[in-house]
């Protein structure tokens, strides 16, 4: 007998995550426009015509600018894009045109991961542009200044793990602008915090500190201007969160800020603080503490820059340590209590390292969309959620049927995975 509040919920589900995954674009777009990448040349004249460009980090791409001869190919150029997690064909759309050379435009709009690019023009007319033009320019954001989305973390590399497990010290990484000082480290190397000493559940290969010097520092800015109506209506709130910490009874620490600024770089209301976190306060063990601020977005701010800063109090190593970074902006009533989401955080943490088989890739970005609260797993093509109204754990996949499985109260989950 089919259960009819069941079978709406998973209907509504169904619509949500449809709706989620396709309507992220819209969400994503680019609020100042940059060149990504740009290339003077495009192979060579009289053939197909192929060239590559390289993603430092992940961006979103808004289109890519093909210039072509209109007197070869009067009725446009096609062409293809392939690279990591993408393959397009499509005629490009006729852009501007400059002394017979027009620009064929190669759409996207989606964020793609860093990586190399293959961009093929099925047209001879291709090649080197005579007007001095680029030919080939990819258009979009750099991921640090993506706008974003109410409920997902807008911080790039807020959890150290855009780079592999890092066996020695990493001091250039995407999304941060640093000093040269501040570094990524593999938990367990050496006599730093381990995997296992107290901290997140969730804490991934990685985690930050702030190298050997005394002072050490690294910043990102993020683009606000996704909730530009809520902010100046004073109904758009952040919380900055993250767990930080330091060595055994050193005071070395780390403090996270975020300050807000206006569309002309005016500083506008009170800079947001977590840390730092003293030898006191961890009971003088090597241990990262959770730690949140929250408070009203100030009304006009249109980017954030959050910083990290480390300080050294003894020793060599500057060991004050964080991970799981994290910057957050809600909208309306659509907050979810921060305390439910890092305790769902939590537990899809655990599927992930759990159930990699039905949770892949681990470490998919958490979203809110109205009362639910999710990650999508692409290898796997599944769903880990929760009802953010009765705080059930929800699964929606291959092991399902693709209909959505109600996996009861999350707390039962919790406690299965440890998490507090
Ligand atoms: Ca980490
Ligand atoms: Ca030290």
């Amino acid at each position: 007998m089919k259960n009819s509040l069941f079978h709406r919920l998973a209907v509504a589900v169904l619509c949500l995550f449809t709706f989620g995954t396709a309507g992220a674009n819209q969400f994503e777009a680019c609020t100042s426009e940059i060149k990504l990448y740009e290339y003077s040349y495009l192979g060579a004249c009289g053939y197909e015509q192929t060239d590559t460009f390289t993603l430092s980090s992940s961006s979103y791409v808004t289109w890519v600018r093909i210039w072509y001869d209109s007197a070869q190919s009067p009725s446009g150029i096609s062409a293809t894009l392939t690279g990591p997690g993408v393959s397009l064909s499509q005629t490009t759309t006729k852009g501007g045109c400059y002394a017979g050379w027009c620009e064929g435009k190669f759409l996207v709009n989606d964020t793609l991961p860093a990586g190399t690019y293959t961009v093929t023009a099925s047209a001879a007319s291709v090649c080197r542009n005579p007007s001095g033009a680029s030919t080939l320019v990819v258009y979009g954001c750099a991921a640090s200044t993506t706008g974003g989305t109410s409920g997902s973390n807008l911080l790039v590399n807020g959890d150290a793990e855009s780079v592999a497990a890092a066996s020695s010290d990493v001091t250039s990484f995407p999304g941060w602008s640093t000093d040269g000082n501040v570094t990524i480290l593999q938990y367990g190397v050496g006599d730093y915090i381990a995997p296992t000493s107290p901290g997140p559940s969730s804490r991934g290969n990685n985690f930050f500190y702030g190298g050997s010097v005394g002072s050490a520092a690294a910043s990102q800015t993020v683009s606000l201007s996704f909730a530009a109506t809520s902010i100046d209506s004073g109904t758009a709130s952040y919380t900055l969160a993250g767990w930080l910490g330091g060595w055994s009874s050193q005071n070395d620490n780390v403090t996270v800020t975020a300050t807000f600024y206006d569309a002309s770089q005016r500083q506008v209301g009170a800079t947001a603080t977590i840390g730092p976190v003293l030898a006191s306060e961890r009971g003088s063990a090597t241990s990262l503490l959770e730690r949140s601020t929250s408070a009203s977005v100030p009304v006009g701010a249109r980017s954030a820059l959050v910083r990290m800063a480390f300080s050294r109090a003894s020793g060599s190593s500057n060991d004050g340590y964080a991970d799981n970074l994290s910057l957050i902006l809600t909208q309306g009533g659509t907050t979810t209590p921060s305390s439910l989401t890092s305790r769902a955080d939590c537990v899809f943490g655990w599927g992930e390292r759990t159930y990699p088989e039905l949770f892949s890739p681990s470490g998919a970005v958490s979203k809110a969309l109205g009362p639910y609260y999710y990650r999508y797993y692409s290898q796997t093509n599944s769903y880990l959620g929760i009802t953010t109204s009765d705080a059930h754990l929800i699964y929606l996949g291959l092991l399902s049927g693709n209909a959505l499985l109600d996996l009861g109260v999350l707390t039962t989950w919790q406690t299965q995975a440890g998490c507090q």
